[in-house]
């Protein structure tokens, strides 16, 4: 299968986070991409091709325009103000308080973020675009025929929404290619979030809508990160009553508790006759994963890529989170090869 890949991801390279009361390396490191793409050539995945630019439009059909004008210039700001650290927000809208667009760099931020896990750096606003762009051009050649394409994408997009980032994520990459399959034609798109955290943006992005399927597995919110969406009673709302499938699991989930909401996820999405299936790829399910706590071995992901295959759908695989950074390409490419039948 091809595989788009952009180098461009290196110009985001945040510095810290916040774990356990302490400020730490981002787990959301450049190196990531480096060693999935490794193992794409070390198994002889197939060819690996440059984006193409396919300009803001199809971004802005899923972001709004003020967020992105914001994005886009906060650095500008921030450096115009003599800054060179990251720039973090620290408040956010919650209850009690009005969502009112500030008029400073800082209250903007928050208004535009729902935590301080998506740094801007000098170089982010340029990384996410050309991982927009990755997405973009393999959604190209799904929709022109091919069975599967991988968007090896960094920064990863799952938490970002049409106004939020979050989550180490800016725009939202699987909901941008969802949207163009649309609008060049397809009339239902699955979207199947394997990522160990919930894919908060992406749910917000097509909750009432009917032509978007979203189906996610993920660590139960009632203990895990984003909190405060994922749960099993969140189905759609309007006309998107029904098109949203959460299978929220407990810490400690091995495959045979995972696979089987695999199964549940897949005959919801056989029965939802989809034109195309996008698969938001976190590996982040991986039982040394420092961030997370499922239990995934490296050999399930050839069993989880192998279902998927069964859809008997053309597949868009779009890369998302995964921080056992060693094991990120061993495990990322394995689903690609179990879908493969290799
Ligand atoms: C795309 C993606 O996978 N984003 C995940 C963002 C998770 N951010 C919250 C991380 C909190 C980690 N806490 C770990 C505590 C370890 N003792
Ligand atoms: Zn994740």
């Amino acid at each position: 299968m091809l595989t788009i890949y952009s180098d461009d991801h290196r110009l985001h390279h945040g510095r810290c986070e916040l774990i356990d009361g302490e400020l730490k390396p981002c787990f959301e490191m450049p190196s990531r991409a480096d060693h999935v793409l490794q193992r794409v050539k070390d198994r002889h995945l197939g060819e690996v091709r440059e984006p193409e630019d396919f300009g803001r439009a199809p971004i802005e059909r899923v972001h709004s325009k003020a967020y992105l004008d914001f994005f886009a210039s906060a650095w500008s700001r921030w450096a115009a103000e003599g800054h060179t650290a990251d720039l973090l927000p620290y408040t956010w809208p919650a209850r009690t308080l009005r969502s009112t667009l500030p008029t400073t760099l800082h209250g903007q931020l928050g208004y535009y973020s729902f935590d301080a896990g998506a740094p801007i750096t000098a170089g982010t606003w340029q990384a996410a675009y050309s991982s927009a762009q990755v997405a973009l051009t393999a959604q190209r050649l799904v929709a022109g025929g091919e069975r599967v394409a991988f968007a090896l994408c960094r920064p990863p997009g799952h938490h970002a929404a049409a106004d939020v980032m979050g989550g180490y994520c800016y725009l939202n990459n699987a909901a941008i290619a969802a949207q163009a399959f649309l609008d060049q034609g397809a009339k239902r798109v699955a979207i199947l979030d394997v990522d160990y955290h919930h894919g908060n943006g992406t749910q917000a992005i097509f909750y009432d809508r009917s032509d978007v399927l979203f189906a996610s597995i993920h660590g139960d919110p009632s203990f895990e990160f984003p909190f405060f969406l994922g749960h099993a009673d969140e189905t759609g709302a309007g006309a998107g009553e029904g098109f949203n499938l959460n299978l929220p699991l407990p810490a400690g989930s091995p495959w045979s508790v995972w696979g089987a909401a695999l199964d549940t996820a897949c005959e919801r999405i056989a029965g939802y006759d989809a034109d195309v299936v996008l698969v938001s790829l976190g590996v982040d399910t991986f039982k040394a994963d420092p961030i997370s706590q499922f239990k995934l071995e490296s050999a399930d992901y050839l069993l989880m890529g192998q279902r998927i295959a069964r859809l008997g759908k053309p597949t868009l695989f779009v890369m998302e989170g995964g921080y056992a950074v060693a094991e990120i390409g061993i495990n990322a490419v394995n689903v690609l090869e179990g879908f493969e039948g290799r």
